[in-house]
């Protein structure tokens, strides 16, 4: 079956999600490569303000070190406000919403079109995430095994250091792997039956993409 040119150009309104480590920082920076759209992570965002230690962000820091997940009303504010800067551009959430009332918060702003499920199971995540390596400057990921970085421990584009993620640790990933079953399971539910959720299932990011691929496809036209 050949691939559907996509429909006139509308703003697209997209989000991925899927468990912790299942491929959407992977899988978003590949859309990009693709697709002229805006992504917005709100595990860098949170990260960002981390480092920079805003009061956003010493929040943030005991519920992220706990593997819980920031509570909602901080969330929705960080999101909603960093959407705003974004209103011209077709755009790519990676990480929110993540609970039905961030959920139901985002869809008093905007109608989402599409979201993409990244459906990889337990098991494959925690081996993944253990072997993690980020640069804090961009966001960018690495893994040890599956794209390691051109030079041991440094950025392939700056040079500058890379660090594993705090709450890359074993226990810490079992935790977040129980408040994703919990809390963001329900919204896969949600967005289900508004008739907007697309799932692609596999233990492999290469395997995945092309699905992935195909499908924005039909969506938005691909950049040159
Ligand atoms: P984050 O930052 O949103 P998570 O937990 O959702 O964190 P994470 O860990 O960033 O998700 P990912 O983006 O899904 O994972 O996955 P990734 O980084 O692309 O890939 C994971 C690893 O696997 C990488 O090393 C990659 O290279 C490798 N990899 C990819 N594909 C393959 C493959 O095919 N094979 C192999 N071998 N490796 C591969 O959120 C962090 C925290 O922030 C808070 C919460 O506390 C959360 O825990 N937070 C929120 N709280 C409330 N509400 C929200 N909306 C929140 N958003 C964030
Ligand atoms: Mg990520």
């Amino acid at each position: 079956m050949g691939v559907r040119p996509p429909p006139p150009l509308l703003l697209l309104r997209a989000v991925i999600v899927g468990p912790p480590g299942s491929g959407k920082g992977t899988v978003s920076s590949r859309i990009l490569k693709h697709f002229a759209l805006k992504h917005l992570s709100s595990g860098d965002l949170l990260r960002d303000n981390l480092q920079r230690r805003t009061e956003v962000g010493v929040i943030a820091k005991t519920y992220i070190d706990q593997g819980q997940l920031i509570p909602d009303d901080i969330m929705t504010r960080l999101m909603l406000n960093e959407l705003k800067n974004l209103h011209r551009y077709h755009w790519l959430l990676d990480g929110f919403p993540r609970t039905v009332p961030q959920a139901e918060a985002l869809d008093e702003t905007c109608q989402i079109d599409t979201v993409i499920n990244l459906d990889v199971p337990f098991e494959t995540i925690k081996q993944r995430l253990t072997a993690r390596w980020i640069h804090p400057g961009s966001g960018r990921v690495y893994n040890l095994e599956f794209n390691p970085p051109k030079d041991v421990g440094l950025d392939d584009i700056t040079r500058e250091p890379l660090v594993q993620r705090d709450d890359d640790k074993p226990e810490t990933v079992t935790k977040r792997l129980k408040a994703y079953e919990a809390q963001t399971k329900p919204v896969l539910d949600y967005y289900q039956k508004k008739g907007v959720l697309e799932s692609f299932s596999g233990t492999e990011t290469n395997e995945i993409w092309p699905m992935v691929h195909a499908f924005l496809q039909t969506k938005l036209p691909e950049v040159s």
